[in-house]
């Protein structure tokens, strides 16, 4: 039987719609939410991302703040930025998109962010209330995820789920997601012997390593729910994901596709944080 394509593209519809009514009733209140972008450097990913961002908030009714700073720009020049961004009342959500030129401290700037405007996530405070189960910005790729699974019908407790790739960004907060949802979790990465036996043996398996067609369907056991969070270009410039999805459509119970996955999920995760940013500084619900 063939796989359930789980679209990333109606599900995030959905939760933008949630986050307009909301972002509504919050200028109803007082003023609309607001989100800065920060984005240095010319990278092309980067570029579409953010203007996907821009793009969510105008529909969601959230203010968006662009900052394009050059890729020489210097490191005090981003931080200066961010603790005004941090000191001015009507922005809510501050982030700094990533990957930075190589002259930048990424861990210097991302812990610059307020704790209380880290719409990403990714600040140590934030990390370590995920991790001890308190209430946080969860990181907007993880939490997508796990969205995606629960609008689809995907459970969680007491299955086994392989995560593949373990970076801060995703592989390690998307484990500590699913164990909190009671899942047995297994982290693979580059050092893991045998990657295949852990994960034939999942009935989640979230990928995010960066290979294109990494996840072949002889690393899948029959009907499992495969999320697919890379996003690699070919040769021909076409989007391709880090699991060979045509194959794993014969194989796996769900799917989700790249473009139109987890990708679009991420922005809608970012939408929801910037919106419960706002009500918190507005005390408002
Ligand atoms: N600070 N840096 C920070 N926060 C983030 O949450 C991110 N991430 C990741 C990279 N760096 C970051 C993103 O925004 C990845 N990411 C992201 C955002 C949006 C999309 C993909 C990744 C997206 O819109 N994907 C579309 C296709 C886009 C295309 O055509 O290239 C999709 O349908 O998957």
């Amino acid at each position: 039987m063939a796989a359930t394509v789980i679209s990333g593209k109606e599900i995030s519809g959905r939760v933008k719609d949630r986050v307009k009514k909301e972002a509504e009733a919050c200028l109803a209140f007082s003023r609309a939410p607001a989100l800065a972008v920060i984005l240095v450097g010319d990278d092309p990913a980067s570029a579409v991302y953010v203007k996907n961002k821009g793009k969510a908030c105008e529909y969601c009714g959230i203010r968006s703040l662009e900052y394009r700073l050059p890729a020489d720009t210097p490191e005090e020049e981003v931080l200066s930025l961010i603790d005004s961004l941090n000191a001015d009342d009507t922005v809510d959500g501050i982030l700094c998109q990533l990957p930075l030129p190589a002259h930048m401290d990424e861990k210097k700037i991302t812990n610059a962010i307020s704790p209380d405007k880290d719409v990403d996530g990714f600040h140590p405070v934030n990390v370590g209330r995920l991790y001890t189960g308190e209430d946080c910005f969860l990181p907007c790729t993880p939490a997508g995820i796990l969205r995606l699974l629960d609008e689809s019908g995907v459970s969680l407790a007491g299955k086994r789920a392989a995560v593949v790739g373990r970076s801060n960004i995703v592989g390690k907060p998307v484990a500590a997601l699913l164990l909190s949802r009671n899942a047995t979790v297994t982290v693979c990465h580059s050092g893991t012997p045998d990657v295949a036996a852990v994960t034939r043996e999942a009935d989640i398996v979230v990928v995010a390593v960066g290979k294109s067609k990494f996840l072949t369907a002889d690393m899948v056991k029959p009907g499992a729910a495969v999320v697919d969070v890379g996003i690699n270009r070919d040769k021909d410039g076409k989007l391709t994901g880090d699991a060979d999805f045509e194959a794993l459509l014969d194989k796996a119970g769900a799917i989700t596709p790249v473009p139109g996955g987890v990708g679009p999920m991420t922005i809608a995760m970012l939408m929801e944080n910037t919106v419960k940013a706002c009500k918190r500084h507005l005390r408002l619900g």
